[in-house]
């Protein structure tokens, strides 16, 4: 077969998971508290409490997880028995780091990193790691104002120093900052919070508050991308992104470029981590807004220095926005005219499923940049019930993968995207993030907890488990 319909040798199949949402002790060797921490458990309409510090009569999923601390090894022979060639996970930085601002690093946070990273080696499975993946110091929240604060860059880049120059031959491959555009959502207090903990409808004028905090995080996530290199010029530092396309809901021209000006919200986030300069779109609209974002003289040179080497994008849906529609009617939009797509199905929790819209987001991305892509999340997220024959049918997992895969093939053979690899959402069951929730869950390896608080962590293979390694074991041929 030509190169053209098949995926490189060398193709990064695996899972994702982030340190909060897998790993529990979070107050064990000498782990600092973090917003994860703080944050209770809610459901599907239910928001979480964002509680000042840990307080009693709350629930907090993160500080259990799914015992990943503990049970790491367990679920790492689990992975490599499905053929992972890497893992997905992130640092906590108050492992490292527990307030945030110390001098020195937490020898036993660095120890657990340098136990996990021989671990997935052993099994010759690729580290892939997130820099900051919604978990920072409550501290830093607390005392300094988060990333609103310029000090937290200083202290940002001081945690990645210490542990790429630690880890610099155990991972190769990094991104500096998870979702970073989530935040653009600035009326959604969650997505704020985690990004950079600041809840921006606190501030006078939420959307500069929300700016500035970008500016500090692409000034951070910049200088970490050139001292990575310094360290060692063969690591790759990608930024990340959520991507969820916006589709035009009709071809009227006032759709289209509404849609267009939308996808800003998506694209301002990479134009500035590729090509290393606010984009001018971005410099009008504080101009006629009146928004000052305070930026140091030498930060344009800084951002210039510091593009990322590929984008991790993650990939759930696709959304619709209509030029003249009210409101926002799938809750996942920031902006006002966002519509459900009549043509696609939704999950449980309203995500609106789209594969195409996986090779679209691709293409677009790359057409855009030229620059290699990873798909760091993809997954569909469902309340899984133990069937007959005794284990977890997901037949709509697969359904949902399958269809995906498809579409990311096509995108390689047909678009000519340079894909690094695929490492689908969740590949352990966890917390989920905007719920809190265990019952909703993505993965192959199924966790007995439950959100009534039952259950004993204790591990099973789902159906996708086997769907999922005949896939890798066939590169993507079997699917
Ligand atoms: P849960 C929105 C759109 C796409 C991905 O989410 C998103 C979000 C929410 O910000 O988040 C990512 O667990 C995130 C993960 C998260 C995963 O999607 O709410 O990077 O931490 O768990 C799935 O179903």
């Amino acid at each position: 077969m030509s190169q053209f319909q098949q995926l490189p040798k060398d193709f990064l199949w695996g899972g994702a998971v982030a340190a909060h949402q897998v790993e529990g002790g979070w107050d064990q060797g000498g782990k600092g508290v973090s917003i994860a921490d703080v944050l209770s458990g809610g459901s599907h309409g239910v928001d979480r409490v964002m509680t000042d510090g840990v307080q009693p009569g709350y629930s907090y999923p993160n500080h259990q997880g799914v015992e990943f601390y503990s049970r790491y090894k367990e679920d790492v022979a689990l992975l490599a028995e499905m053929g992972f060639k890497c893992f997905r996970t992130s640092i906590a930085w108050t492992r490292i780091f527990p307030n945030g601002d110390e001098q020195e690093p937490n020898e036993a946070g660095l120890q657990f990193y340098d136990d996990l990273f021989d671990e997935l080696l052993k099994h010759g499975i690729e580290p892939v790691i997130t820099l900051s993946h919604f978990e920072m110091p409550y501290h830093l929240v607390k005392h300094y104002g988060g990333w609103l604060n310029r000090d937290v860059v200083d202290f940002f880049v001081r945690f990645s120093e210490v542990v790429i120059a630690r880890y610099q031959h155990k991972v190769k491959y990094w991104m500096t900052f998870n979702e970073i555009n989530n935040q653009r959502d600035w009326k959604y207090p969650l997505f704020g919070y985690c990004c950079s903990g600041v809840v921006f409808t606190d501030h006078e004028k939420p959307e500069q508050a929300m700016y500035q905090v970008m500016h500090h995080q692409f000034v951070a996530s910049a200088k970490v991308v050139k001292l990575g290199h310094a360290i060692n010029p063969d690591l790759h530092i990608g930024c990340m992104i959520a991507m969820v396309p916006i589709y035009p809901f009709s071809c009227h021209p006032d759709d289209v470029m509404y849609a267009q000006e939308a996808m800003r919200h998506r694209y301002v986030f990479s134009d500035v981590q590729m090509r290393g300069a606010w984009p001018t779109y971005a410099q009008l609209e504080w101009a006629k807004k009146g928004y000052q974002i305070d930026m140091a003289p030498e930060d344009a040179q800084t951002l210039r220095d510091g593009c990322a080497d590929y984008i991790g994008l993650s990939y759930y849906m696709s959304n619709a926005v209509k030029a003249d529609a009210e409101g926002d009617a799938s809750g996942v939009a920031d902006f006002k005219g966002s519509v459900p797509n009549p043509h696609v199905k939704a999950t449980d929790w309203g995500w609106q499923i789209d594969p195409v819209g996986l090779r679209y987001a691709l293409s677009a991305l790359y057409e855009r940049y030229q620059k290699p892509l990873f798909i760091v999340e993809n997954g569909f997220g469902a309340y899984d019930k133990i069937g007959d024959s005794g284990i977890i049918e997901d037949d709509y997992r697969i359904d949902y993968l399958r269809a995906h895969i498809e579409e990311m093939k096509k995108a390689v053979f047909d678009d000519g995207v340079e894909l690094m690899g695929y490492t689908p959402w969740g590949c352990i069951d966890c917390v989920s993030f905007t719920t809190g929730q265990y019952d909703k869950r993505y993965g192959f390896i199924y966790v007995n907890k439950h959100d009534d608080g039952s259950g004993d962590f204790s591990r099973a293979k789902k159906k996708s488990f086997s769907w999922y390694q005949q896939v890798i074991a066939s590169n993507g041929e079997q699917l």
